[in-house]
């Protein structure tokens, strides 16, 4: 007798476990405590995964498998997974486990511990496996996930002519950064009014996670395939065209904007990340959608997606603690919703809380620019982004946060640390105006905090960064103004930490 186990993020008829199910087989899925409390994730991430999870296994009930199924409140749920393989292993004299290779260090390692034989097959639903990645990264001096990315186009002929990129360029990048306008006609994603499934699970939640950070309801996620292809289909009919353009800007009233809200599905494993390229890539050949848009969005997912998951396993278990900034500042309340002068933080924070969901330029360019900038530890950071995002695991999460944003990697994933005064924020968005701070003071008890701590944060790693050829020309423009100046933005930087520090609203 064998046990499959299917994790809360391997929601895919085919996923490598399945493949290797025979009928007499017992599949194990279990709502755990260890998994839902290991950092405290927002309600809504937990009730989507539950309520995906209870419909996938009525899935694969229908057809035909044996699903030993243990719910939050089932009195008999050893409330981890290594526990609930080991009952229902002795519960059906099961002598094998079958697993699809978890994607997070700390998981692999509890299966690799069990007592009784666990195979782990590779979780072929991504592009690239791990020796491929290690392969493509071998004798490379820097890591850059341009030249990985162009590997995944010319392996999935994704928006290519023969082996040239369409339209002749690899990327379209430049035509990708623009500001968005408020406009009340732009198409929002889907709603999904709960079922009775996903209404028995947002009690369960409610009951049992109710000082987590998030609002629960309302809940509008789809919470199967069926659901997420409904998502898909309307992202590519009514916004993928206008995805690239607009992909960097925010704006106060919209939190989605032109974005696909796709990432819960396809991590989860209700979408497989190819058939959303394919998606686009056939809209675009279709004439419904410019190839910048189409090229933008394939991006994420074939490539940085992917290469997020290749620089997870290659740097091994230990990323998640790296600090090479030595940045050991508390992850300040106004994280978890405490009130905050600046709006910027006040809106990235605030849809958090609101919808589990920010795009990627208010998690890169508000919430974590500050988190490095005022000298966050890096790991509190890295536990947040893992709680609060609907989207979040640490394959994906944790290369994004301790690499790209906190540049506690010391340059894996990024060749320069991503900080920007408040300039870059009031280009890109609405936030600035309804500030009590002013982005155009960079002194004085208004400077926007972000102009500050830009400066001071260069002059703390000068030694570091003086040299990098992506950052290194703002010292000569620090060097250039007059002392008084620097004297002042580094004495209000200073007092604006310690204000941060003693709990003050900052
Ligand atoms: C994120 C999550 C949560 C909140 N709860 C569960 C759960 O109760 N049962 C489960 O199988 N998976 C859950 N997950 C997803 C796992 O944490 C995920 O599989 C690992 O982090 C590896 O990506």
């Amino acid at each position: 007798m064998r046990l499959i186990l299917i994790l809360g993020d391997q929601l895919s008829h085919d996923l490598s476990a399945l493949r290797a199910a025979r009928p007499d087989d017992i599949i194990v899925m279990a709502e755990v405590a260890s998994e839902a409390g290991c950092v405290p994730h927002h309600p809504q991430k937990i009730a989507f995964l539950f309520a995906a999870m209870r419909k996938f296994a009525a899935e694969l009930r229908a057809k035909g498998h044996t699903v030993a199924y243990a719910t939050l409140d089932d009195p008999d749920n050893s409330q981890s997974i290594p526990g609930e393989l080991l009952r229902r292993a002795a519960d059906h004299g099961a002598t094998l486990v079958i697993a699809t290779e978890p994607g997070e260090w700390r998981l692999i390692a509890a299966l690799s511990d069990l007592p009784i034989p666990v195979t782990q097959l590779p979780d072929d639903r991504f592009l690239a496996s791990h020796a491929e990645f290690e392969a493509w990264a071998d004798g490379r001096k820097e890591l850059r996930m341009e030249w990985f990315y162009r590997d995944m186009r010319r392996k999935t002929g994704l928006l290519m002519e023969g082996d040239q990129p369409a339209g002749g360029q690899w990327n379209f990048d430049h035509d990708n950064r623009k500001p968005a306008r408020a406009d009340l006609l732009r198409a929002r994603p889907p709603r999904f009014e709960p079922d009775a499934v996903t209404a028995q699970v947002l009690d369960l939640v409610e009951a049992r996670f109710p000082d987590n950070f998030g609002r629960l309801r309302p809940f509008t996620y789809a919470t199967d395939r069926a659901g997420a292809l409904q998502v898909l289909d309307h992202f590519i009919a009514h916004s993928l065209d206008e995805f690239g353009p607009y992909q960097d800007a925010m704006l106060q009233d919209d939190p989605f904007l032109h974005h696909s809200i796709l990432s819960p599905y396809i991590n989860a494993g209700l979408l497989s990340p190819l058939e959303v390229c394919q998606a686009a890539a056939d809209a675009h050949a279709a004439g419904k959608v410019r190839l910048n848009s189409a090229e933008g969005f394939i991006r994420q997912i074939i490539g940085w997606r992917e290469y997020m998951r290749g620089i997870y396993f290659l740097e091994g278990p230990d990323y998640t603690a790296r600090n090479v900034l030595g940045h050991d500042r508390a992850l300040p309340p106004v994280y978890w919703g405490a009130p905050t002068r600046m709006n910027c933080m006040a809106q990235a924070v605030g849809q958090t809380r609101d919808h589990a969901y920010a795009h990627h330029i208010q998690r890169l360019m508000v919430t974590g620019n500050f988190a490095l900038l005022a000298g966050i530890d890096p790991h509190q950071v890295h536990e947040w982004y893992l709680a609060v995002y609907i989207d979040a695991y640490e394959w994906v999460e944790a290369p994004n946060v301790i690499g790209m944003s906190q540049f506690a990697d010391g340059g894996v994933v990024g060749s320069k640390p991503y900080v920007s005064s408040g300039n870059y924020i009031h280009k890109m968005s609405d936030y600035c105006g309804g500030c009590a701070y002013k982005v155009a003071d960079k002194t004085g008890p208004r400077a926007c905090p972000f102009n500050l701590l830009y400066w001071d944060f260069l002059v703390r790693h000068r030694e570091r960064f003086e040299r990098n050829p992506r950052i290194g020309r703002a010292f000569a423009t620090w060097d250039r103004m007059d002392a008084d100046r620097r004297d002042r933005i580094r004495a209000d930087a200073a007092a604006f930490l310690t204000r941060l520090e003693a709990g003050e609203v900052v």
